[in-house]
């Protein structure tokens, strides 16, 4: 039988799982060996969708309850992008923001709010660390990454995927982004958050929309989302190290 190497060997896993057993039980060496090359090329074009299998597996971070909460869940970095399109939007309650989510997919899509708040939502309560030495546990409530991805459908080529935010904390042409793996974006607790502690987001923790991905410090958070971008590589954005504190020295992998 040929030689699977590693990488596509957990692929594999993926699509036998969702093939199921009974499947593969009446399998004989004959037929296994016409059928089994047909699988290797379903995998590869399946990718995504075998990733999303085995990632939506993996353990969750510790949730806790709403007595855990606390009492204020303070604002880090930027309390107000500040700037005349974000003024506009805020001041009409976002009616008119919407979220582009384009790059390497097959079916580039904008979302409105209201289109975000009507699909599967996931509640969550979570510690924030912040590597400035400071926690905070707060209730997120938003769609999970995963349901939009499944929409856009991720290109196999497809890497990363990249949060630009609507705030210029480095000076005009330096606003805040962020990136995170398919391992992180296809982990349950990755949501696109837009209520805190069951109201809606407030303007100094990123509304309308901010990104929860619990198994990363504070920083790969990002807030005030405006556009997702699934790339391939990093290099091409901003100072090419995949994050705004990334290119100023950070750690890309900031996970547990
Ligand atoms: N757009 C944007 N996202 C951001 C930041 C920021 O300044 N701008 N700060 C990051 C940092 S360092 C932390 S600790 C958290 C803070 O989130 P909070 O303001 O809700 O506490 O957001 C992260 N995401
Ligand atoms: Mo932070």
């Amino acid at each position: 039988m040929r030689k699977i190497d590693e990488p596509r060997r957990g692929i594999l896993r993926g699509l036998l799982a969702s093939l199921g057993a009974a499947a593969l039980a009446g399998c004989d060496a004959a037929s296994r060996s016409s059928w089994f090359p047909k699988v290797l090329k379903r995998a590869e074009s399946l990718s995504h969708g075998a990733h999303r299998l085995v990632t939506a597996h993996q353990p969750l971070v510790q949730e806790f309850t709403r007595a855990d909460l606390s009492a204020d869940f303070r604002s880090n970095g930027t309390a107000n992008p500040g700037t005349d399109i974000y003024k506009s939007l805020a001041a009409n309650h976002f009616a008119d923001w919407s979220l582009r989510v384009d790059g390497l997919v097959g079916n580039p899509a904008q979302f409105t709010l209201a289109q975000l708040r009507a699909m599967r939502s996931r509640t969550q309560i979570t510690r924030h660390d912040c590597v400035e030495g400071w926690s905070a546990i707060g209730e997120w409530t938003g769609v999970p990454l995963s349901e939009l991805l499944a929409l856009v459908q991720p290109k196999d080529n497809a890497k990363y995927v990249v949060f630009h935010c609507a705030d210029p904390l480095g000076g005009e042409q330096s606003f805040y982004y962020e990136s995170i793996d398919f391992d992180d974006a296809y982990h349950p607790q990755t949501i696109l958050a837009y209520q805190l502690n069951g109201q809606e987001l407030p303007i100094k923790n990123g509304a309308p929309l901010r990104l929860r991905v619990e198994r990363q410090l504070g920083y790969k958070h990002a807030k005030y989302l405006m556009h997702i971008e699934l790339v391939d590589d990093l290099a091409r954005i901003a100072g090419g190290k995949g994050g705004f504190w990334e290119d100023r020295g950070y750690e890309w992998y900031a996970g547990i």
